[in-house]
């Protein structure tokens, strides 16, 4: 049971920590704000014992009629796509300062602050691209499905979009995470916000064809094609090696549909694979071949990219799973708790091998912990939503979440992650995140081995 009787606590929530001066200040008034009147109207609507109920009274904002009471609304057609409100145009992807682009290959960053729920809007799923992004033109795109030799495959086909786009269809929610997610982490704790650390992972329905059916229907030996090749149309070849199990469960799928419409260019438009658990890099965009083998395909996306050099100084391949994993995005580093109070602390949870069984809450830096609420539904390798009551009594506080999955592997804190992986790594971090308030209330990213 949630307890409103405890004094509201307020937070600017910062989008995002590289805006001017003015603009932190403008929005921390804002939000600032609109918190206080959003509480003012739970107040009065509920009848709850809340603090803030004394004020309502005299409040202008509940006695005077607004504007948009009292005058016509805009027609329905001024916004024949629909927009955020204006608003809320901190919230965007944002390039990290500290990163170079280097030509086509960037990334921007999902502001995980400020989302929900575990849908990722689709104007603000992050993006990563090898070689920029194409806007390509359906009519033109074909997928190629061949065999390595003839025996793993009877008949090689080429589908257009209308061929693909007839055949039976699954819709199925799933995060994608990048593997070099809170790779900079490793090293230092230099990156000051959610959306940096953690941003580069999003969770959408997919819509497409199982990858399954269209092997099928080409006549694929699955004794002798054990292991697929998938090819992206974008100019930077990507091609990532994808196990033959991970498609016959039916698991992979070969998407056009996102979040009920079609995909974004920048998420592959108009075909990606979508692997659900494996890390993003494999999740080919512009799909425009898939090729089936008996063996690793060993290309320069798997066998220099994306790889772990471990403390003997071997590297670690083919280790494509992200494993179970979980932040906290409320409060959050850049954020600021502006009084002593009640908040609720929320995150997302994520495992590559399953459901999130359990997700635990410290607020003093790992020594007590306590059980957070999961909010369903609890998919299958899919972004969990937790949220935990906190009242902050206005003393330095240490804020961790640590996941658990189906399988029972419990997320690693740094110090038993670097006592396996060593610190040589870029990728593949899962690592407990720890956030760490102090008396003024501005909170920022610490690590606790
Ligand atoms: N064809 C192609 N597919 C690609 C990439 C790319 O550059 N080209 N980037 C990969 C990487 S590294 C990741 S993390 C995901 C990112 O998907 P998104 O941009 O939809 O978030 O796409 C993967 N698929
Ligand atoms: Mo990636």
């Amino acid at each position: 049971m949630v307890d409103l009787s405890k004094k509201p606590g307020h937070l600017r929530r910062a989008p995002e920590n590289f805006l001017s001066e003015e603009q932190v200040k403008a929005v921390g008034a804002g939000r600032r704000d609109f918190l206080r009147k959003s509480f003012l109207a739970a107040g009065a609507a509920m009848a709850a014992p809340l603090v803030a109920r004394a004020d309502a009274a005299g409040d202008p904002d509940i006695l005077n009629l607004p504007p948009w009471t009292t005058s016509l609304g805009l027609p329905v057609a001024t916004n024949p796509y629909g927009q955020p409100s204006k608003y809320e145009s901190q919230l965007l992807r944002r390039e990290s300062p500290g990163l170079t682009r280097v030509g086509g290959a960037s990334v921007s960053f999902c502001p995980l602050q400020g989302l929900f729920g575990i849908i990722t809007p689709s104007g603000l799923h992050f993006e990563r691209h090898h070689q920029g992004w194409h806007d390509v033109d359906p009519s033109k795109h074909r997928l190629m499905i061949n065999g390595s030799d003839p025996a793993f495959l009877k008949q090689p086909k080429v589908y257009t979009m209308d061929q693909l786009m007839r055949l039976p269809p699954v819709s199925r929610i799933h995060f994608i995470e990048c593997g070099a997610n809170t790779g900079l982490e490793w090293g230092n704790v230099a990156v000051p916000t959610v959306q940096y650390t953690h941003g580069m992972l999003s969770c959408s329905e997919f819509t497409g064809v199982p990858l399954k059916t269209l092997l099928e229907d080409c006549g694929v030996d699955y004794k002798k094609a054990r292991y697929v090749l998938a090819e992206g149309a974008d100019g930077s070849s990507m091609t990532r090696t994808i196990p033959m199990e991970m498609v016959e469960n039916g698991e992979v799928i070969v998407a056009y549909g996102m979040n009920g419409e079609m995909l974004r260019p920048e998420n592959g438009y108009p075909l990606r694979l979508v692997v659900p658990g494996v890390q993003g890099v494999s999740w080919v965009k512009w799909l425009r071949r898939i090729e089936v083998g008996d063996m690793p395909y060993a290309t320069k996306d798997e066998a220099v990219h994306y790889i772990d050099l471990m403390p003997d100084g071997m590297h670690r391949q083919y280790t494509s799973i992200q494993e179970c994993k979980s932040v906290i995005t409320s409060p959050s580093g850049g954020q600021q708790l502006l009084e002593t109070g009640f908040y609720n602390v929320t995150g997302v949870a994520w495992s590559g091998r399953g459901k999130i069984t359990r997700v635990d809450v410290s607020f003093d830096g790992g020594i007590n912990w306590k059980t957070a609420r999961l909010e369903g539904p609890i998919q299958n390798k899919a972004l969990t939503r937790f949220n935990i009551d906190w009242v902050w009594d206005g003393k330095p506080a240490i804020l961790q979440s640590r996941a658990i999955d189906e399988t029972g592997y419990v997320q690693p804190s740094y110090g038993q992650l670097r006592a396996v992986r060593g610190t040589k790594s870029i990728y593949h971090n899962n690592a407990i995140q720890s956030w760490k308030v102090v008396e003024s209330g501005e909170v920022s990213n610490v690590q606790v081995l």
